[in-house]
């Protein structure tokens, strides 16, 4: 039995990596591999539905710990709302469109890391 969750846990393991592998490939829509402003604002939109999942144009902490819980990980509400507080700059309470491209964008400024101007795919792992 043991040895047989071992080997599911093993193919979950292998599926997820799989699923991130794919999806960064996709942020580089042209396939020139490296990921502009445009197709980087264009991934953080398609991010921003997926995680406001009631559709009312602001992620709460509740969106944020279901979209993140879902992947496996323990998550507390408590790191969600903190994040909130640090990203809701007109203060209603989520992280609104504008809000959450302007955060995740000073995380793509700064992925330059061998300074050549431009973001490879490789530099966008964890974007
Ligand atoms: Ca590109
Ligand atoms: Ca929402
Ligand atoms: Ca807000």
């Amino acid at each position: 039995m043991k040895k047989i969750l071992f080997i599911w846990a093993l193919a979950l393991l292998f599926i997820a990596q799989n699923n991130a592998y794919a999806s960064e490939y996709s942020k580089d829509t042209d396939g020139d591999g490296y990921i502009s402003t445009d197709e980087i604002i264009a991934y953080f939109k398609i991010r921003f539905k997926e995680l406001d999942t009631d559709e009312n144009a602001g992620i709460s902490a509740e969106e944020y710990l279901s979209a993140y819980s879902s992947i496996g990980n323990r998550y507390y509400i408590e790191g969600f709302q903190n994040l909130i507080i640090q990203l809701d700059r007109n203060e209603d309470g989520t992280v609104g469109l504008r809000e959450f491209v302007f955060d995740h964008m000073k995380h793509y400024k700064n992925a330059d890391f061998n300074n050549d101007g431009r973001i490879s795919v490789m530099e966008a792992n964890n974007l």
